[in-house]
């Protein structure tokens, strides 16, 4: 053991006894079997999990590599297997979804109740034009109804791209043109945190903007009750057609290769890249991991608090808790909302036993129990929990301790999941009932997922040694291609760096010396963490120097007690600085642009005005330099190479 060695928190004996994965030896001897026979290991998984209409004879196909295939001549449906299996097994009553809206308010849903929804749907999206193979864009807030037009499009082969209820026009508008929608299902607006929100209003002035001819018709859910124009003949009300339809809709049978879903993420460069799943092989991992790294059992109470805008939403929540046949909890609402006892009184309410949240709600509630005893953890019973998990971001020690202390009451393991939208689910997590945890570990790979961390040629690093993370053999649930652009799939996630042999991750990780467990150390491209949120440093900056006033900018991530990392622009005005007297004035404008171009996640925190910024005398901006800026440093470095090295002291902030 080293100096450094860190204290080990142990699953509890009685969890472990009945766990899917009950110990490491049992860990152990499912990474042997998928390194022994890794098409078999997947293969029976997937036999035993889901429900084929026509068995696959073929499992992995990597001969257009990296474009692989998985259990391609299979035929399934993916609604089917969430929703018509649990009913065929006696499931029909019990509740699928207990939905607690922002004011309270809850309703369950049981199984039976879901496969009618769904079904009428279904139903409904096919009443007008929509077929298999188009695509569909849900913009949606948290709502049963989010999960059944989720559902729906899967039942009828549609593919589904789900934009999250924070985004603004423009980017509804840039999504809706790159997947060529033919369908768009939105509704009058939100709630969140007592406040009525639009979304109608703002889903028709992306469709005014132009590129979203492909839109045939906007079928709108009612839920504010605010008044919404209502363009004839492509706008419908929802309510109004689903109550002429049929109960029942015959699933449409697809191949395991057919595109259940695209989800737009940022990368480094340019505009959000379409990430493309499969349905065969993305759901038997949503399945395993629900299995594995839940431990999901009948009579769990399954609360995953992400929103169905993002990856974390579709594989746990309209995914994998369905096609495990749980129960799950589904909130509208904001955890502060009436106050920051929300989350822990739910939990008690409902009787939560696996809770699924992010290190930055988990920070910002740990100040906010802090600052006011009566939304203290401890005024609630949660003797429920028996497991929780983490996701998003880097969970810091200190959180993650207040966490299994306050939260867990110090017998929860906590799975700390590292994964993506494009690895479709768990990549590197401890399961709960075998791995011991290191705070701020994501641990070891998930039983048939190979990571390693390598150097800049791939060569794999010594434990204790920081490198690039990469996954050395491709999984069932990973991205297929970027939804038109095959290139930019292979350039982003198989570059030539490793002979288009490893996946990419875009993330650094470092593995202890001691025990092999992967920590997460940040992403290695221009993508910032906000608050679990990804944005890309570049995409930011366009949408700044899209404003009038602006001639350059550059953004930099800062660390963030609460969000992580916060976001630095740095912006060169066409006109001269502002003084301190302007300033505050052009930073709400500049503040509130960025909002209504991409959405308020992608707000500056911080807004620094120069005459021009750091540049080497080649023309090149000054990342590091910017960095140090953001968070305050002292420059020590050589600034000599600096075409303007005066410039520093104005962005100093
Ligand atoms: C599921 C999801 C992916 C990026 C990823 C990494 C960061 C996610 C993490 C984590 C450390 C964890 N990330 N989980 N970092 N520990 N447990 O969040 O997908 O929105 O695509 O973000 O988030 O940087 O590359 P996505």
């Amino acid at each position: 053991m080293s100096d450094n060695a860190q204290k080990l928190y142990y699953p509890p004996e009685s969890l472990a006894k009945n766990a899917a994965v009950p110990g490491m030896e049992a860990y152990q001897a499912l990474v042997k079997q998928a390194e022994t026979d890794y098409e078999g290991y997947w293969a029976n998984h997937a036999r035993n999990l889901l429900d084929w209409k026509k068995p696959f004879t073929k499992v992995l196909d990597e001969s257009n590599a990296p474009f692989f295939k998985w259990f391609d001549d299979g035929e399934l449906n993916v609604s089917y297997n969430c929703i018509d299996r649990q009913v065929n097994n006696g499931l029909g009553d019990k509740v699928a979804i207990i939905f607690e809206a922002d004011d309270g308010q809850v309703t369950k849903v049981t199984y039976k109740d879901l496969l009618s929804r769904v079904s009428k749907m279904a139903n409904a999206l096919k009443s007008v034009g929509v077929a298999k193979g188009d695509r569909v864009v849900i913009y949606l807030p948290m709502s049963i109804e989010g999960i059944v037009a989720m559902q729906a499009c899967a039942r009828i082969g549609a593919t589904h791209s789900v934009v999250f209820g924070g985004f603004s026009a423009q980017s509804l508008r840039d999504r809706i043109e790159s997947s060529s929608a033919a369908a768009l299902i939105t509704s009058d607006g939100q709630f969140r945190g007592g406040k009525a929100l639009p979304l109608k209003p703002i889903a028709d002035e992306a469709l005014a903007m132009g590129g979203c001819e492909s839109i045939k018709k906007v079928l709108v859910v009612k839920r504010t009750g605010t008044e919404v124009n209502m363009t004839a003949g492509r706008d419908v009300w929802l309510n109004d057609i689903l109550a002429e339809q049929p109960e029942t809709c015959e699933p449409e049978w697809v191949g395991a290769e057919h595109p259940l879903f695209l989800l737009y993420t940022s990368g480094s460069t340019g505009k959000p890249k379409g990430v493309q799943h499969s349905s065969g092989g993305y759901l038997l991992h949503a399945m395993l991991t629900m299995q594995y790294t839940f431990d999901i059992k009948p009579d769990d109470v399954f609360w995953c608090t992400a929103d169905i805008g993002w990856v974390t939403g579709h594989t746990y929540i309209a995914y994998g808790p369905l096609a495990c046949g749980a129960t799950q909890v589904v909130f509208e609402g904001v955890p502060t909302y009436p106050d920051a006892g929300r989350f822990w009184k739910m939990i008690q309410n409902h009787k939560v036993s696996v809770f699924y949240t992010a290190p930055t709600a988990i920070r910002s509630l740990i100040k906010a129990a802090d600052a006011n005893e009566a939304v203290h953890p401890d005024r609630y019973d949660m003797s429920s929990l028996r497991i929780l998990g983490s996701v998003g971001e880097p969970i810091n020690p200190a959180a993650w301790e207040w966490y299994y202390e306050n939260i867990g009451g110090s017998r929860c393991p906590i799975v700390d999941t590292f994964w993506q939208t494009e690895t479709g689910g768990h990549m590197i997590t401890p399961l709960p009932g075998a791995t011991p945890m290191v705070p701020g570990s994501c641990t070891l790979p998930f039983p048939g997922i190979q990571a390693a961390v390598v150097d800049e040629t791939g060569l794999e690093q010594p434990w204790g040694q920081g490198g690039i993370l990469v996954v050395k053999r491709p999984w069932p649930s990973m991205i297929r291609t970027v939804w038109g652009d095959p290139e930019r799939f292979k350039t982003s996630y198989y570059p030539a760096d490793f002979q288009g042999k490893y996946y990419l991750a875009g993330d650094g990780a470092i593995r202890d010396i001691d025990t092999g467990y992967f920590t997460i150390t940040g992403r290695i491209d221009d993508v910032l963490n906000v608050s679990g949120h990804r944005m890309g440093t570049m995409e930011i900056e366009s949408a700044l120097v899209a404003h009038e006033k602006v001639a350059e900018a550059a953004v930099v991530g800062r660390p963030d007690d609460t969000t992580g990392e916060a976001i630095v622009a740095f912006v060169v005005l066409k006109g001269p600085r502002p003084s301190e007297a302007d300033a505050p004035a052009v930073i709400k404008e500049l503040s509130a642009w960025v909002a209504k171009e991409i959405g308020p996640i992608a707000k500056p925190k911080d807004i620094r005005f120069g005459e021009n910024l750091p540049k080497t005398r080649s023309g090149k901006i000054m990342r590091r330099l910017l960095r140090q800026l953001a968070k305050g440093e002292e420059i020590t470095q050589d600034t000599s190479t600096l075409e303007n090295p005066a410039i520093l002291d104005q962005l100093k902030g």
